[in-house]
């Protein structure tokens, strides 16, 4: 299985805790999403949006989507159970995630980290600074009853939800307000088999 993926990128990041949490090997195939269009035709010419994590398995069938490929490779584990309505609750956080917290949480950190600074980027940030709020408030209330999103057991959900989460004040969201959300972050890095989110050091661009 070959996992294309990006350092910095929390949605790659997700995979990869996975896949270390399953012990699943795979060929990690590093991609600069800043340069893809010059440096990765291949790879390119693979994926359905040309954006990472991609998974592509041995018969070449290609899958995108982090809480997609977090779905499929968690079938069978403990942290995605057969009930289907445990299931339906763990896709009710997966897609509050890719349509309330990412869009937000996730957007405010890449333009503060990666693009050029200015009035255009302020702007930017300020346009989703109230719906990441928002979101980091609905994970604050459910998380105020909860060990963690689903059913008080570490699922797929936790692990959709918990990189931008941890990262959230490099997009500038303080976390002091969220207390509940502070102890479920180090709920999930007590996990056996966490692995952290490092972002820093050499990466080797093929
Ligand atoms: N909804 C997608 C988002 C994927 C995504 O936006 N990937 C970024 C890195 S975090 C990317 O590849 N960006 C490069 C580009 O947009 O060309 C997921 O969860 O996998």
């Amino acid at each position: 299985m070959r996992f294309y993926s990006n350092r910095l990128s929390g949605n790659c990041y997700k995979v990869r805790l996975l896949l270390d949490l399953l012990g699943i090997k795979v060929e990690e195939v590093e991609i600069d999403i800043f340069r893809s269009r010059e440096t990765h035709p291949d790879f390119l010419a693979r994926s359905p949006e040309g954006k990472v994590p991609v998974i592509e398995f041995d018969d070449g069938t290609v899958l995108a989507e982090s809480g997609a490929i977090l779905f499929h490779l968690a079938c069978g584990s403990p942290y995605l159970p057969d009930a289907a309505l445990v299931r339906s609750e763990i896709l009710q956080w997966m897609f509050f995630e890719q349509n309330q917290h990412e869009p937000s949480v996730a957007v405010a950190r890449s333009l503060q980290l990666y693009s050029e600074p200015g009035l255009e980027r302020e702007v930017s940030i300020q346009a989703v600074r109230a719906k990441g709020q928002r979101a980091l408030g609905t994970m604050e209330r459910h998380l105020k009853e909860r060990e963690f999103f689903v059913r008080d057991f570490f699922t797929i959900a936790d692990i959709a939800l918990y990189p931008y989460t941890r990262r959230a004040e490099e997009g500038g969201f303080s976390l002091q307000p969220y207390p509940a959300v502070r102890s479920w972050l180090g709920r999930v890095e007590s996990v056996p088999g966490f692995v952290p989110f490092v972002t820093e050091g050499p990466v080797e661009i093929p």
